[in-house]
């Protein structure tokens, strides 16, 4: 079906291992195994060089919102390119595609986010709101109100400052355990609620920010940042009663919220926002990803009313951007983008095909008994892989179930990512029926070869 044109696979695989460093790589590890060389994509779908097609239920990594292959998106590119190739924003200049995109961002983020600042990813973003919050508290005379309040398992990017932010321990550890971060636990409830009713669970987790808010001294902390869902540390979706929680703790310790819609925006949980589905006001987003679909690189710091206001009345210079701030290609591939999620409806789509999705996939695996929880909310969700359903148990990590299955799945033609035994999927807001079909089947054949695997090696 495709070749990857100018190389066979084999030596697009040497060429790789020779030279190419990849992002959250073992390398020795990925250089003795060879990589799986990805030439085409169109719709849900990508090929690999071997002509294999695969049902990109990641869609790329949570960002190909519209799905592969739009035209539209290339040409918008192209258009812009041809027109004004670049131009920056920091001469007192500016393009007519930022400025278009501000508007555009300012009114979807709902009443209260008159500001917004462009960066390349979603790292970068983060990394802006950090600069920002802590200037808001220097500004409004609080220079103690430093320290970041996050979560076990939470991501925020992987510069530096996103790494600490983040909540994982092995990015701490590569140089980024910088002062001035605080981490609690996640709202998983699946994992660690134990006997409790999960909207209790909510609240106990929920109440940990404002244990360690009065631990830290509520003089000295800037702001909570939460993803409304945590993607990347395993879909965790808290129960209901956890954000409104957050946001009145929040309120009384005046700490900022900050939510990082990296991957929760442009209707991946049936909404524009995950702050929408989970009705809470943050002070500030993050957005990248599904905002240009992937299709270009982009993010946006959403800034609400208060931090705006002092930022622009009190700030002086903001002593902070970058050469591709508001990129004008990546500003219009974004504005056409965002054309393409309101004239196809993907924000309410997203909401109809995630509930048929997770509605077949229940139907169809609920009753597997390596199948512990599946879970989902618009089109983002997650399997459960455990040792025991009735005591929800895990298996040993070393046992690897997640990437037993994994590897099955990318056989059988499907990815989906495994986060420890949690097999999870937020597949392109545009998958069809039918494709949900496929996904559910291909998803059920691949837990069961892994099942077979783990019954064949009891641990
Ligand atoms: N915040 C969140 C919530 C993210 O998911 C970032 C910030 C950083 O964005 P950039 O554009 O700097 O990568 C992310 C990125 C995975 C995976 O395999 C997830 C991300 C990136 C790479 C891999 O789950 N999320």
């Amino acid at each position: 079906m495709t070749s990857g044109a100018k190389h066979t696979t084999a030596e697009w695989q040497a060429l790789d291992a020779a030279h190419y460093l990849h992002p959250f790589t073992d390398h020795k590890a990925l250089k003795a195994e060879k990589s799986r060389i990805i030439t085409r994509a169109e719709g849900v779908y990508i090929w690999d060089s071997e002509g294999h097609k695969i049902l990109d239920g990641m869609a790329g990594l949570w960002c190909v919102n519209v799905g592969y292959g739009r035209a539209e998106l290339a040409d918008a590119a192209a258009r812009q390119l041809r027109e004004l190739s670049f131009y920056n924003s920091f001469f007192k200049t500016a393009t007519p595609p930022a400025i278009e995109l501000a508007d555009r961002l300012s009114s979807l983020a709902g009443p209260g986010f008159p500001q917004v600042f462009f960066a390349n990813s979603g790292s970068e973003a983060i990394d802006t709101i950090i600069r920002m919050v802590r200037q808001f508290w220097s500004l409004q005379g609080k220079p103690g109100k430093q320290t970041i309040i996050s979560r076990h398992y939470a991501y925020h990017g992987s510069t530096i400052a996103g790494a600490a932010a983040g909540g994982l321990v092995d990015m701490h550890n590569q140089g980024a355990n910088l002062p001035g971060f605080s981490h609690i636990i996640p709202p998983y409830w699946y994992g660690s609620g134990g006997d409790m009713a999960p909207d209790d669970f909510g609240r106990f987790a929920a109440q940990e920010l404002e244990k360690r808010i009065l631990e830290l001294g509520p003089e000295n902390v800037a702001a909570f940042f939460g993803e409304p869902i945590q993607g990347s540390g395993g879909v965790i979706i808290p129960p209901e009663s956890y954000w409104p929680e957050i946001q009145r703790i929040c309120r009384a310790y005046d700490v900022l919220l900050v939510a990082d819609e990296v991957i929760c925006g442009f209707g991946r949980t049936g909404h524009w926002f995950g702050a929408h589905r989970f009705g809470f006001q943050p002070d500030l987003m993050a957005a990248a990803k599904g905002l240009t679909s992937g299709y270009l690189p982009l993010s946006a710091v959403l800034v609400g009313d208060r931090v705006a206001e002092t930022l622009i009345e009190k700030g002086g210079e903001f002593y902070h951007g970058f050469t591709y701030s508001g990129h004008p290609a990546s500003c219009a591939v974004a504005l056409a983008n965002l054309d393409i999620i309101e004239r196809e409806g993907l924000v309410e789509r997203s909401g109809v095909q995630g509930a048929l999705l997770l509605q077949r996939l229940k139907e169809t695996l609920g009753d597997h008994p390596l199948v512990g929880e599946i879970r989902g909310t618009g089109l983002i969700g997650a399997i459960e892989l455990v040792a025991d359903k009735a005591r929800r148990r895990f298996f040993p990590s070393e046992r690897g179930v997640g990437m037993i299955c994994r590897n099955h799945c990318f056989a059988t033609g499907l990815v989906m990512r495994a986060v420890r035994d949690t097999m999870v999927f937020a597949p392109p807001l545009t998958i069809s029926d039918a494709e949900i079909e496929e996904f559910v089947s291909l998803a059920a054949r691949a837990i069961e070869l892994t099942w077979r695997d783990v019954r064949q090696e009891p641990g």
